[in-house]
Protein backbone atom coordinates (compact mmCIF):
# COMPACT_ATOMS: atom_id res chain seq x y z
CA UNK A 1 0.00 0.00 0.00
CA UNK A 2 2.72 2.20 0.71
CA UNK A 3 4.87 1.86 -2.30
CA UNK A 4 1.34 2.33 -4.29
CA UNK A 5 0.63 5.77 -2.27
CA UNK A 6 3.90 7.21 -2.40
CA UNK A 7 3.85 6.47 -6.53
CA UNK A 8 0.36 7.61 -6.86
CA UNK A 9 1.23 10.82 -5.72
CA UNK A 10 4.98 11.13 -7.88
CA UNK A 11 3.16 9.86 -10.66
CA UNK A 12 0.40 12.89 -10.18
CA UNK A 13 3.14 15.53 -9.82
CA UNK A 14 5.11 14.55 -12.78
CA UNK A 15 0.92 14.30 -15.05
CA UNK A 16 -0.07 17.69 -13.01
CA UNK A 17 3.57 19.57 -14.76
CA UNK A 18 3.07 21.79 -17.81
CA UNK A 19 2.83 19.87 -21.46
CA UNK A 20 6.01 21.64 -22.39
CA UNK A 21 7.70 20.19 -19.60
CA UNK A 22 6.15 16.42 -19.71
CA UNK A 23 6.74 16.67 -23.83
CA UNK A 24 10.80 17.27 -23.09
CA UNK A 25 10.62 13.36 -21.83
CA UNK A 26 8.73 12.34 -25.03
CA UNK A 27 7.85 11.32 -27.90
CA UNK A 28 8.75 6.99 -26.71
CA UNK A 29 10.50 5.73 -28.45
CA UNK A 30 9.01 3.34 -27.26
CA UNK A 31 10.00 4.83 -23.50
CA UNK A 32 9.20 7.80 -22.35
CA UNK A 33 6.31 10.28 -22.25
CA UNK A 34 3.52 9.72 -24.77
CA UNK A 35 0.39 11.77 -25.36
CA UNK A 36 -2.74 10.46 -26.95
CA UNK A 37 -0.78 8.28 -28.86
CA UNK A 38 -0.71 4.55 -28.35
CA UNK A 39 2.34 2.92 -30.05
CA UNK A 40 3.89 4.44 -33.48
CA UNK A 41 0.99 2.96 -36.02
CA UNK A 42 -1.59 5.12 -35.53
CA UNK A 43 -3.34 4.52 -32.56
CA UNK A 44 -5.05 6.84 -29.95
CA UNK A 45 -6.81 7.09 -26.74
CA UNK A 46 -7.50 9.50 -23.97
CA UNK A 47 -4.88 8.98 -21.85
CA UNK A 48 -1.11 9.98 -21.02
CA UNK A 49 1.65 7.85 -20.27
CA UNK A 50 5.27 7.10 -19.15
CA UNK A 51 6.69 3.87 -20.70
CA UNK A 52 9.86 2.78 -18.34
CA UNK A 53 12.40 0.22 -18.76
CA UNK A 54 12.74 -2.18 -15.17
CA UNK A 55 16.51 -1.87 -15.43
CA UNK A 56 17.03 0.21 -12.98
CA UNK A 57 20.62 1.09 -14.77
CA UNK A 58 18.56 2.57 -17.38
CA UNK A 59 14.96 3.26 -16.33
CA UNK A 60 14.48 6.04 -18.66
CA UNK A 61 16.99 8.53 -18.02
CA UNK A 62 15.49 10.88 -20.73
CA UNK A 63 12.21 10.75 -18.83
CA UNK A 64 13.20 11.61 -15.66
CA UNK A 65 15.33 14.81 -16.71
CA UNK A 66 12.30 17.15 -16.06
CA UNK A 67 11.89 16.46 -12.75
CA UNK A 68 14.51 19.76 -12.23
CA UNK A 69 14.53 19.26 -8.71
CA UNK A 70 14.32 16.14 -7.27
CA UNK A 71 14.20 13.20 -10.22
CA UNK A 72 16.31 11.39 -8.02
CA UNK A 73 13.00 11.13 -5.39
CA UNK A 74 10.95 9.79 -8.48
CA UNK A 75 13.33 7.75 -9.41
CA UNK A 76 13.42 5.76 -6.27
CA UNK A 77 10.17 5.54 -5.93
CA UNK A 78 10.20 4.25 -9.39
CA UNK A 79 12.56 1.70 -8.81
CA UNK A 80 11.15 0.52 -5.24
CA UNK A 81 7.55 0.04 -6.51
CA UNK A 82 9.30 -2.00 -9.42
CA UNK A 83 11.47 -3.82 -7.15
CA UNK A 84 8.11 -4.81 -5.09
CA UNK A 85 6.05 -5.87 -7.76
CA UNK A 86 8.58 -8.39 -9.67
CA UNK A 87 9.40 -9.87 -5.91
CA UNK A 88 5.36 -10.65 -5.65
CA UNK A 89 4.82 -11.38 -9.46
CA UNK A 90 7.49 -14.23 -9.32
CA UNK A 91 6.03 -15.79 -6.47
CA UNK A 92 2.79 -15.43 -8.15
CA UNK A 93 3.71 -17.14 -11.55
CA UNK A 94 5.45 -20.06 -9.23
CA UNK A 95 2.00 -20.50 -8.25
CA UNK A 96 0.48 -20.68 -11.33
CA UNK A 97 3.56 -23.40 -12.32
CA UNK A 98 1.98 -25.17 -9.51
CA UNK A 99 -1.28 -24.92 -10.29
CA UNK A 100 -0.38 -26.32 -14.31
CA UNK A 101 2.06 -29.23 -12.73
CA UNK A 102 4.79 -27.30 -14.68
CA UNK A 103 8.24 -28.65 -13.38
CA UNK A 104 10.33 -26.77 -12.50
CA UNK A 105 8.23 -24.75 -10.66
CA UNK A 106 11.15 -21.83 -11.71
CA UNK A 107 10.13 -22.14 -15.52
CA UNK A 108 8.41 -19.22 -15.30
CA UNK A 109 9.76 -16.97 -12.85
CA UNK A 110 13.40 -18.01 -14.00
CA UNK A 111 12.11 -15.67 -17.36
CA UNK A 112 11.15 -12.94 -15.54
CA UNK A 113 14.16 -13.02 -12.75
CA UNK A 114 16.70 -13.37 -15.71
CA UNK A 115 18.96 -9.99 -15.69
CA UNK A 116 18.20 -9.82 -19.39
CA UNK A 117 14.61 -10.10 -19.03
CA UNK A 118 12.71 -8.25 -21.27
CA UNK A 119 10.42 -6.15 -19.28
CA UNK A 120 8.75 -2.80 -18.87
CA UNK A 121 6.87 -0.68 -17.07
CA UNK A 122 3.83 1.94 -17.39
CA UNK A 123 2.18 4.44 -15.78
CA UNK A 124 -0.89 5.95 -17.32
CA UNK A 125 -3.05 8.70 -16.49
CA UNK A 126 -6.67 9.01 -18.03
CA UNK A 127 -7.84 12.78 -17.26
CA UNK A 128 -11.11 13.12 -16.61
CA UNK A 129 -13.17 14.24 -19.86
CA UNK A 130 -16.42 16.37 -18.80
CA UNK A 131 -17.02 16.93 -22.65
CA UNK A 132 -17.94 13.05 -22.34
CA UNK A 133 -21.15 13.96 -20.51
CA UNK A 134 -22.42 15.97 -23.53
CA UNK A 135 -21.92 12.85 -25.65
CA UNK A 136 -24.76 11.00 -23.74
CA UNK A 137 -23.24 7.69 -22.43
CA UNK A 138 -21.19 6.96 -25.58
CA UNK A 139 -17.88 5.44 -24.90
CA UNK A 140 -14.72 7.17 -25.36
CA UNK A 141 -11.85 5.20 -25.71
CA UNK A 142 -8.70 5.50 -22.92
CA UNK A 143 -6.67 2.55 -24.15
CA UNK A 144 -7.98 0.96 -27.17
CA UNK A 145 -8.49 -3.29 -26.57
CA UNK A 146 -5.72 -5.22 -27.06
CA UNK A 147 -3.57 -8.10 -25.58
CA UNK A 148 -0.76 -7.84 -23.70
CA UNK A 149 2.40 -9.36 -25.63
CA UNK A 150 4.53 -10.80 -22.64
CA UNK A 151 4.55 -13.08 -19.88
CA UNK A 152 2.22 -11.51 -17.36
CA UNK A 153 0.79 -8.40 -16.45
CA UNK A 154 0.40 -6.92 -13.08
CA UNK A 155 -2.03 -3.75 -12.73
CA UNK A 156 -2.67 -1.86 -9.89
CA UNK A 157 -4.85 1.19 -10.20
CA UNK A 158 -6.30 4.36 -8.40
CA UNK A 159 -10.12 3.14 -7.07
CA UNK A 160 -11.45 4.35 -10.48
CA UNK A 161 -13.60 2.38 -12.75
CA UNK A 162 -13.01 2.37 -16.88
CA UNK A 163 -10.82 -1.19 -16.92
CA UNK A 164 -13.08 -3.95 -19.16
CA UNK A 165 -12.26 -7.33 -20.65
CA UNK A 166 -13.71 -9.11 -23.36
CA UNK A 167 -15.41 -12.31 -23.45
CA UNK A 168 -15.22 -15.48 -25.29
CA UNK A 169 -18.96 -13.86 -27.03
CA UNK A 170 -17.57 -10.51 -26.94
CA UNK A 171 -19.23 -8.66 -25.07
CA UNK A 172 -17.28 -6.51 -22.54
CA UNK A 173 -17.45 -7.11 -18.99
CA UNK A 174 -16.34 -4.19 -16.55
CA UNK A 175 -13.72 -4.96 -13.58
CA UNK A 176 -14.54 -3.47 -10.57
CA UNK A 177 -11.86 -1.32 -9.00
CA UNK A 178 -10.54 -2.20 -6.21
CA UNK A 179 -7.18 -0.53 -4.82
CA UNK A 180 -6.60 -3.35 -2.38
CA UNK A 181 -5.81 -5.63 -5.12
CA UNK A 182 -3.98 -6.56 -8.25
CA UNK A 183 -5.00 -7.65 -11.65
CA UNK A 184 -2.77 -10.07 -13.15
CA UNK A 185 -3.53 -10.24 -16.69
CA UNK A 186 -1.92 -13.45 -19.16
CA UNK A 187 -0.03 -12.42 -22.04
CA UNK A 188 0.69 -13.62 -25.03
CA UNK A 189 3.69 -15.61 -24.37
CA UNK A 190 1.95 -17.24 -21.80
CA UNK A 191 -0.95 -18.70 -23.77
CA UNK A 192 1.81 -19.87 -25.99
CA UNK A 193 3.81 -21.23 -23.35
CA UNK A 194 0.78 -23.52 -21.67
CA UNK A 195 -0.52 -24.44 -25.60
CA UNK A 196 -3.68 -22.27 -24.83
CA UNK A 197 -4.96 -23.59 -21.37
CA UNK A 198 -4.29 -20.14 -19.98
CA UNK A 199 -5.57 -16.87 -22.49
CA UNK A 200 -4.43 -13.88 -22.85
CA UNK A 201 -7.41 -12.10 -22.39
CA UNK A 202 -8.34 -8.89 -24.37
CA UNK A 203 -8.72 -5.65 -22.41
CA UNK A 204 -9.37 -1.79 -22.93
CA UNK A 205 -9.98 1.06 -21.05
CA UNK A 206 -12.77 3.55 -21.37
CA UNK A 207 -12.20 7.44 -20.37
CA UNK A 208 -14.13 8.88 -17.50
CA UNK A 209 -15.95 12.22 -16.96
CA UNK A 210 -15.32 13.33 -13.99
CA UNK A 211 -12.21 11.49 -12.28
CA UNK A 212 -8.81 10.50 -12.92
CA UNK A 213 -7.61 7.41 -13.10
CA UNK A 214 -3.77 6.41 -12.61
CA UNK A 215 -2.58 2.76 -13.17
CA UNK A 216 0.42 1.39 -13.08
CA UNK A 217 1.46 -2.17 -14.57
CA UNK A 218 4.86 -4.15 -14.99
CA UNK A 219 4.87 -6.05 -17.71
CA UNK A 220 6.83 -9.21 -17.14
CA UNK A 221 8.78 -10.50 -20.55
CA UNK A 222 11.24 -13.08 -21.39
CA UNK A 223 14.74 -11.85 -22.57
CA UNK A 224 14.71 -11.09 -26.18
CA UNK A 225 16.94 -14.52 -27.29
CA UNK A 226 14.31 -16.98 -25.54
CA UNK A 227 12.17 -19.49 -27.89
CA UNK A 228 8.47 -19.02 -27.14
CA UNK A 229 7.55 -22.81 -27.20
CA UNK A 230 4.86 -25.15 -25.27
CA UNK A 231 6.16 -26.25 -21.81
CA UNK A 232 6.89 -29.56 -22.18
CA UNK A 233 6.25 -30.85 -18.59
CA UNK A 234 2.36 -29.34 -18.87
CA UNK A 235 1.78 -31.25 -22.39
CA UNK A 236 -0.30 -34.17 -22.42
CA UNK A 237 0.92 -37.26 -24.58
CA UNK A 238 0.91 -37.01 -28.19
CA UNK A 239 -0.07 -33.47 -27.36
CA UNK A 240 0.98 -30.54 -30.39
CA UNK A 241 1.80 -27.51 -29.82
CA UNK A 242 -0.93 -24.98 -31.47
CA UNK A 243 2.49 -22.51 -32.66
CA UNK A 244 4.66 -21.98 -34.47
CA UNK A 245 7.95 -21.85 -32.57
CA UNK A 246 9.16 -18.37 -32.51
CA UNK A 247 11.83 -16.15 -30.17
CA UNK A 248 10.28 -13.35 -27.93
CA UNK A 249 12.95 -11.04 -30.06
CA UNK A 250 10.59 -12.56 -33.45
CA UNK A 251 7.45 -11.58 -31.52
CA UNK A 252 7.64 -8.27 -30.12
CA UNK A 253 9.43 -7.50 -33.34
CA UNK A 254 6.52 -8.13 -35.22
CA UNK A 255 3.87 -6.84 -32.27
CA UNK A 256 5.69 -3.73 -32.83
CA UNK A 257 4.53 -3.84 -36.43
CA UNK A 258 1.27 -3.95 -35.52
CA UNK A 259 -2.00 -2.14 -34.59
CA UNK A 260 -3.00 -2.04 -31.15
CA UNK A 261 -6.70 -4.20 -31.67
CA UNK A 262 -4.88 -6.97 -33.80
CA UNK A 263 -4.98 -10.60 -33.08
CA UNK A 264 -1.03 -10.99 -32.40
CA UNK A 265 -0.89 -14.58 -32.02
CA UNK A 266 -2.80 -15.40 -35.35
CA UNK A 267 0.77 -14.90 -37.50
CA UNK A 268 2.31 -17.63 -35.20
CA UNK A 269 -0.45 -20.32 -35.08
CA UNK A 270 0.04 -23.89 -36.74
CA UNK A 271 -2.42 -23.67 -39.75
CA UNK A 272 -2.69 -27.38 -39.58
CA UNK A 273 -3.87 -27.52 -35.91
CA UNK A 274 -7.16 -26.62 -35.44
CA UNK A 275 -8.93 -23.54 -34.14
CA UNK A 276 -6.77 -21.38 -31.51
CA UNK A 277 -7.95 -18.22 -32.12
CA UNK A 278 -10.30 -16.06 -30.34
C1 LIG B 1 0.41 -3.35 -25.06
C2 LIG B 1 1.00 -3.71 -23.68
C3 LIG B 1 2.04 -2.67 -23.18
O1 LIG B 1 1.36 -1.48 -22.73
C4 LIG B 1 3.04 -2.29 -24.30
C5 LIG B 1 2.23 -1.67 -25.45
C6 LIG B 1 3.01 -1.13 -26.66
C7 LIG B 1 3.23 0.40 -26.57
O2 LIG B 1 2.39 1.11 -26.02
O3 LIG B 1 4.24 0.85 -27.12
C8 LIG B 1 2.23 -1.56 -27.92
C9 LIG B 1 1.11 -2.52 -27.39
C10 LIG B 1 1.56 -2.90 -26.00
C11 LIG B 1 0.89 -3.77 -28.28
C12 LIG B 1 1.17 -3.60 -29.81
C13 LIG B 1 2.16 -2.45 -30.12
C14 LIG B 1 3.11 -2.27 -28.94
C15 LIG B 1 1.59 -0.47 -28.77
C16 LIG B 1 1.37 -1.16 -30.08
C17 LIG B 1 0.57 -0.72 -31.04
C18 LIG B 1 4.16 -1.42 -23.75
C19 LIG B 1 3.52 -3.53 -25.00
O4 LIG B 1 4.55 -4.15 -24.78
O5 LIG B 1 2.64 -3.87 -26.00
Amino acid sequence: MEFFTRLEAEALKFFNLPQSDKDKAGPPDPFGYGFKKIGSNGDVGWVEYLLLNTNPQITSLKSLTVFRETPEIFRSTVNDYIQAVKRMTFEVVELMADGLKIEPRDALSRLLRDEKSDSCFRLNHYPPCPELQALGGRNLIGFGEHTDPQIISVLRSNNTSGLQICLRDKTWVSVPPDQTSFFINVGDALQVMTNGRLRSVRHRVLAESMRSRVSMIYFGGPPLSEKIAPLASLMAKGEESLYEEFTWWEYKTSAYKSRLGDYRLGLFEKKTGGAAGQ
